[in-house]
Protein backbone atom coordinates (compact mmCIF):
# COMPACT_ATOMS: atom_id res chain seq x y z
CA UNK A 1 0.00 0.00 0.00
CA UNK A 2 1.48 3.23 -1.11
CA UNK A 3 1.85 6.03 1.64
CA UNK A 4 -0.79 7.91 -0.07
CA UNK A 5 -3.16 5.29 0.40
CA UNK A 6 -2.54 5.09 3.70
CA UNK A 7 -3.37 8.90 4.28
CA UNK A 8 -6.32 9.18 2.16
CA UNK A 9 -7.91 5.79 3.62
CA UNK A 10 -10.04 8.49 5.70
CA UNK A 11 -12.35 5.40 7.58
CA UNK A 12 -10.19 5.87 10.64
CA UNK A 13 -8.64 9.17 12.00
CA UNK A 14 -4.37 9.63 11.85
CA UNK A 15 -2.17 10.53 14.51
CA UNK A 16 1.18 11.76 13.68
CA UNK A 17 4.21 12.32 15.64
CA UNK A 18 6.69 15.63 14.16
CA UNK A 19 10.06 14.89 15.09
CA UNK A 20 12.33 18.08 14.78
CA UNK A 21 15.67 15.96 14.04
CA UNK A 22 17.49 18.99 15.65
CA UNK A 23 16.32 18.20 18.92
CA UNK A 24 16.41 15.26 20.82
CA UNK A 25 19.18 12.97 21.42
CA UNK A 26 19.37 9.00 20.46
CA UNK A 27 17.78 7.68 23.61
CA UNK A 28 15.36 10.23 23.22
CA UNK A 29 14.38 9.49 19.34
CA UNK A 30 14.27 5.65 20.59
CA UNK A 31 12.18 6.55 23.45
CA UNK A 32 9.02 7.99 21.31
CA UNK A 33 9.30 5.72 18.79
CA UNK A 34 8.83 2.82 21.36
CA UNK A 35 5.90 4.49 22.74
CA UNK A 36 4.20 5.25 19.59
CA UNK A 37 4.73 1.70 18.61
CA UNK A 38 2.57 0.72 21.88
CA UNK A 39 0.33 3.67 21.09
CA UNK A 40 -0.37 2.69 17.11
CA UNK A 41 1.10 6.40 15.78
CA UNK A 42 -0.07 5.95 12.22
CA UNK A 43 2.83 8.30 11.12
CA UNK A 44 6.36 10.32 11.79
CA UNK A 45 6.62 13.53 10.37
CA UNK A 46 10.24 14.77 10.13
CA UNK A 47 11.72 18.26 9.80
CA UNK A 48 11.89 21.71 10.73
CA UNK A 49 11.57 25.71 9.52
CA UNK A 50 15.42 25.81 9.91
CA UNK A 51 17.68 22.81 10.83
CA UNK A 52 21.39 23.88 12.50
CA UNK A 53 22.49 20.28 12.20
CA UNK A 54 23.04 17.62 9.54
CA UNK A 55 20.93 14.93 11.19
CA UNK A 56 17.66 14.47 8.94
CA UNK A 57 19.07 10.92 7.62
CA UNK A 58 20.60 9.98 10.63
CA UNK A 59 17.04 10.75 12.56
CA UNK A 60 15.06 8.71 9.81
CA UNK A 61 17.33 5.57 9.85
CA UNK A 62 17.01 5.73 13.53
CA UNK A 63 13.45 5.64 13.13
CA UNK A 64 13.28 3.14 10.54
CA UNK A 65 15.52 1.14 12.94
CA UNK A 66 13.16 0.47 15.31
CA UNK A 67 9.76 0.41 13.40
CA UNK A 68 7.48 0.04 10.75
CA UNK A 69 5.62 3.22 10.93
CA UNK A 70 5.79 5.35 7.66
CA UNK A 71 8.49 8.55 8.20
CA UNK A 72 7.32 11.34 5.36
CA UNK A 73 9.49 14.34 5.41
CA UNK A 74 7.56 17.86 6.22
CA UNK A 75 10.21 19.82 5.05
CA UNK A 76 11.36 23.36 6.18
CA UNK A 77 13.62 24.27 2.94
CA UNK A 78 14.86 22.18 -0.44
CA UNK A 79 17.63 20.63 1.73
CA UNK A 80 15.99 18.67 3.76
CA UNK A 81 15.29 15.86 1.11
CA UNK A 82 16.53 12.19 2.18
CA UNK A 83 16.38 8.62 0.08
CA UNK A 84 15.70 6.99 3.37
CA UNK A 85 12.29 8.43 4.22
CA UNK A 86 8.65 6.78 3.01
CA UNK A 87 7.06 9.89 1.76
CA UNK A 88 7.78 13.55 1.12
CA UNK A 89 5.22 15.79 1.43
CA UNK A 90 5.97 18.57 -1.39
CA UNK A 91 4.28 21.40 0.59
CA UNK A 92 2.94 24.42 -1.62
CA UNK A 93 2.35 27.19 0.68
CA UNK A 94 -0.69 27.92 -0.95
CA UNK A 95 -1.56 30.75 2.01
CA UNK A 96 1.38 32.83 0.88
CA UNK A 97 2.09 34.76 -1.84
CA UNK A 98 6.20 33.70 -2.15
CA UNK A 99 6.61 32.35 -5.47
CA UNK A 100 10.18 30.79 -3.90
CA UNK A 101 7.15 28.71 -1.74
CA UNK A 102 4.65 28.02 -4.15
CA UNK A 103 7.33 26.82 -7.29
CA UNK A 104 10.71 28.35 -6.59
CA UNK A 105 11.92 25.55 -4.37
CA UNK A 106 9.94 22.95 -5.56
CA UNK A 107 12.45 23.26 -9.00
CA UNK A 108 15.81 23.13 -6.84
CA UNK A 109 14.41 20.08 -5.24
CA UNK A 110 12.82 18.06 -8.18
CA UNK A 111 15.63 16.26 -9.29
CA UNK A 112 16.98 15.29 -5.97
CA UNK A 113 13.14 13.48 -5.33
CA UNK A 114 13.61 12.29 -8.84
CA UNK A 115 17.10 10.40 -8.10
CA UNK A 116 16.09 9.47 -4.44
CA UNK A 117 12.70 7.94 -5.96
CA UNK A 118 10.79 9.35 -3.01
CA UNK A 119 7.16 8.89 -3.06
CA UNK A 120 5.71 12.35 -3.26
CA UNK A 121 2.68 13.17 -1.65
CA UNK A 122 1.83 17.00 -3.79
CA UNK A 123 0.21 19.35 -0.24
CA UNK A 124 -1.64 22.10 -0.14
CA UNK A 125 0.31 23.87 2.79
CA UNK A 126 -2.07 26.34 4.22
CA UNK A 127 -0.33 28.65 7.45
CA UNK A 128 -3.29 30.08 9.89
CA UNK A 129 -2.39 32.20 12.60
CA UNK A 130 -1.98 31.07 15.91
CA UNK A 131 -1.82 34.04 18.03
CA UNK A 132 2.06 34.69 17.84
CA UNK A 133 4.87 34.93 15.30
CA UNK A 134 5.91 31.19 14.41
CA UNK A 135 9.13 30.15 13.07
CA UNK A 136 7.74 29.20 9.61
CA UNK A 137 5.94 32.30 8.83
CA UNK A 138 9.42 33.93 9.00
CA UNK A 139 11.55 32.06 7.38
CA UNK A 140 8.70 31.53 4.26
CA UNK A 141 8.49 35.09 4.20
CA UNK A 142 4.77 34.82 4.38
CA UNK A 143 1.71 36.42 5.92
CA UNK A 144 -0.32 33.30 7.40
CA UNK A 145 -4.47 33.42 6.95
CA UNK A 146 -6.67 35.31 9.78
CA UNK A 147 -7.28 33.26 12.74
CA UNK A 148 -11.04 34.15 12.36
CA UNK A 149 -11.22 34.61 8.27
CA UNK A 150 -12.98 30.68 7.32
CA UNK A 151 -14.05 31.62 3.77
CA UNK A 152 -10.43 32.66 2.85
CA UNK A 153 -9.63 29.42 4.04
CA UNK A 154 -12.01 27.71 2.25
CA UNK A 155 -11.35 29.23 -0.75
CA UNK A 156 -7.52 28.92 -0.70
CA UNK A 157 -8.01 24.89 0.33
CA UNK A 158 -10.39 24.62 -2.79
CA UNK A 159 -8.17 26.31 -5.13
CA UNK A 160 -5.24 23.74 -3.64
CA UNK A 161 -7.32 20.86 -4.68
CA UNK A 162 -8.72 22.27 -8.23
CA UNK A 163 -4.72 22.77 -8.97
CA UNK A 164 -4.37 18.83 -7.90
CA UNK A 165 -2.71 19.13 -4.84
CA UNK A 166 -3.78 15.65 -2.70
CA UNK A 167 -3.76 16.76 0.48
CA UNK A 168 -4.49 20.11 2.34
CA UNK A 169 -2.24 20.58 5.70
CA UNK A 170 -3.69 23.14 7.56
CA UNK A 171 -1.02 24.77 10.36
CA UNK A 172 -0.81 27.10 13.00
CA UNK A 173 3.11 26.77 13.60
CA UNK A 174 4.81 24.63 15.86
CA UNK A 175 4.12 25.98 19.21
CA UNK A 176 1.31 28.47 18.89
CA UNK A 177 -0.86 29.96 21.28
CA UNK A 178 -3.57 28.76 19.41
CA UNK A 179 -4.46 25.97 17.95
CA UNK A 180 -6.71 26.03 14.68
CA UNK A 181 -10.31 26.80 15.31
CA UNK A 182 -13.02 24.02 15.13
CA UNK A 183 -15.40 25.87 13.32
CA UNK A 184 -12.43 26.64 10.55
CA UNK A 185 -11.56 22.98 10.21
CA UNK A 186 -15.50 21.77 10.04
CA UNK A 187 -15.90 24.47 7.30
CA UNK A 188 -12.93 23.70 5.17
CA UNK A 189 -13.29 19.74 5.44
CA UNK A 190 -16.62 20.32 4.26
CA UNK A 191 -15.03 22.77 1.65
CA UNK A 192 -12.83 20.05 -0.44
CA UNK A 193 -12.70 16.15 -0.20
CA UNK A 194 -8.89 15.41 -0.17
CA UNK A 195 -7.90 13.92 3.09
CA UNK A 196 -7.23 16.93 5.90
CA UNK A 197 -4.26 17.54 7.93
CA UNK A 198 -4.04 19.90 10.92
CA UNK A 199 -1.28 20.38 13.20
CA UNK A 200 0.22 22.95 15.20
CA UNK A 201 -0.09 24.30 18.84
CA UNK A 202 -2.11 21.26 19.96
CA UNK A 203 -1.22 20.63 23.50
CA UNK A 204 -4.12 18.21 24.91
CA UNK A 205 -5.60 14.74 23.97
CA UNK A 206 -9.28 16.88 24.46
CA UNK A 207 -8.01 19.74 21.77
CA UNK A 208 -6.60 16.71 19.40
CA UNK A 209 -9.94 14.81 19.87
CA UNK A 210 -12.16 18.15 19.00
CA UNK A 211 -10.37 18.84 15.89
CA UNK A 212 -10.92 15.30 14.81
CA UNK A 213 -14.56 15.54 15.61
CA UNK A 214 -14.31 18.63 13.68
CA UNK A 215 -13.40 16.87 10.49
CA UNK A 216 -9.65 16.91 10.76
CA UNK A 217 -8.47 13.44 9.19
CA UNK A 218 -4.44 13.48 10.36
CA UNK A 219 -3.71 15.02 13.19
CA UNK A 220 -0.25 16.33 13.66
CA UNK A 221 1.89 16.61 17.27
CA UNK A 222 5.33 18.45 17.86
CA UNK A 223 6.24 20.81 20.78
CA UNK A 224 3.96 19.05 23.53
CA UNK A 225 5.53 15.42 22.91
CA UNK A 226 8.71 16.94 22.96
CA UNK A 227 8.21 18.28 26.35
CA UNK A 228 6.70 14.93 27.50
CA UNK A 229 6.15 11.54 26.18
CA UNK A 230 3.94 11.00 28.66
CA UNK A 231 0.34 11.94 27.12
CA UNK A 232 1.55 10.14 23.68
CA UNK A 233 -0.98 7.17 24.41
CA UNK A 234 -3.89 9.32 25.45
CA UNK A 235 -3.03 11.66 22.37
CA UNK A 236 -3.30 8.64 20.04
CA UNK A 237 -6.74 7.10 21.94
CA UNK A 238 -8.25 9.99 22.07
CA UNK A 239 -7.74 10.52 18.18
CA UNK A 240 -8.21 6.97 17.29
CA UNK A 241 -11.49 6.98 19.30
CA UNK A 242 -13.48 9.51 16.94
CA UNK A 243 -14.29 7.72 13.54
C1 LIG B 1 3.91 22.30 13.13
O1 LIG B 1 1.89 21.14 12.79
C2 LIG B 1 3.13 21.07 13.38
O2 LIG B 1 4.24 22.45 11.82
C3 LIG B 1 3.08 20.73 14.86
O3 LIG B 1 2.99 21.83 15.69
O4 LIG B 1 4.85 21.48 17.31
O5 LIG B 1 2.95 23.00 17.88
O6 LIG B 1 2.62 20.54 17.80
P1 LIG B 1 3.36 21.71 17.26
Amino acid sequence: MSVYERLSDISKKKFVVLIDPDKPTDEQIVDIVDKSKKAGVDFFFVGGSLLLTDSLDHCIKLIKKHCDIPVLIFPGDSLQISKWCDGFLLLSLISGRNPEMLIGRHVVAAPYLKLYGNEIIPTGYMLVDGGCPTSVSYMSNTTPIPHDKDAIAMCTALAGEMLGLKVIYMDAGSGAINPISTEMIYKVKNTVSVPLIVGGGIKTPEQAAAMAEAGADIIVVGNALEKSTEKLKEFADAIHDIN
